[in-house]
């Protein structure tokens, strides 16, 4: 019989840093609202998450690469916006946080969680940061939790 395994989604004891952009912030602070009380909610202690602010989503991999090494996580959760302007920069911005979270992830072993919009509009990002479409931000901590615990439970 084959062995299922899945990380639980009880969050007491586990420590998170959450790292969250400024850029587009009327967007961010609703996805940092999300997490913080997705967390909560699963039993996180409000000491034991730390928030780390960046200037925009660009400089999201480099922090959360060196939270990551400091050992002190158990999960980096990742919160920004990028919404398309008139410029082809909004693009180069979103596929390079994406490649970056992703690869900080596997360069150190510890779930980095993406919790980046991306939308078309401003309007669109809103509905995505706790309006029609639900919050991403609690939707990434939930996400951080799992697999937290799922590490702990296949390591
Ligand atoms: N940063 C974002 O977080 N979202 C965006 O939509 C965005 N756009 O479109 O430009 C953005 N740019 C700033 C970027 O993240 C860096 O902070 C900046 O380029 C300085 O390195």
């Amino acid at each position: 019989m084959a062995k299922h395994y899945e990380g639980i989604l009880i969050g007491k004891g586990l420590k998170f840093a959450v790292v969250v952009s400024r850029f587009n912030e009327l967007i961010t602070t609703r996805l940092l609202e999300g997490a913080r009380d997705a967390l909560v909610r699963h039993g996180v202690a409000e000491g034991d998450m730390d928030i780390v602010w960046t200037p925009g989503c660009l400089e999201i991999p480099l922090i959360s690469k060196k939270l990551a090494q400091s050992n002190k996580y158990d999960a980096i959760i990742c919160l920004g916006a990028v919404i398309r302007g008139g410029t082809p920069h909004s693009e180069y911005v979103a596929s390079e946080v994406n490649r970056g979270i992703g690869r900080v992830s596997l360069d150190t072993g510890l779930p980095v969680i993406q919790g980046i919009i991306t939308a078309d509009n401003l309007e669109q990002a809103i509905q995505r940061a706790g309006a029609k479409e639900g919050n991403k931000g609690s939707v990434a901590a939930v996400g951080a939790i799992e697999m937290a615990n799922l590490l702990k439970t296949i390591q």
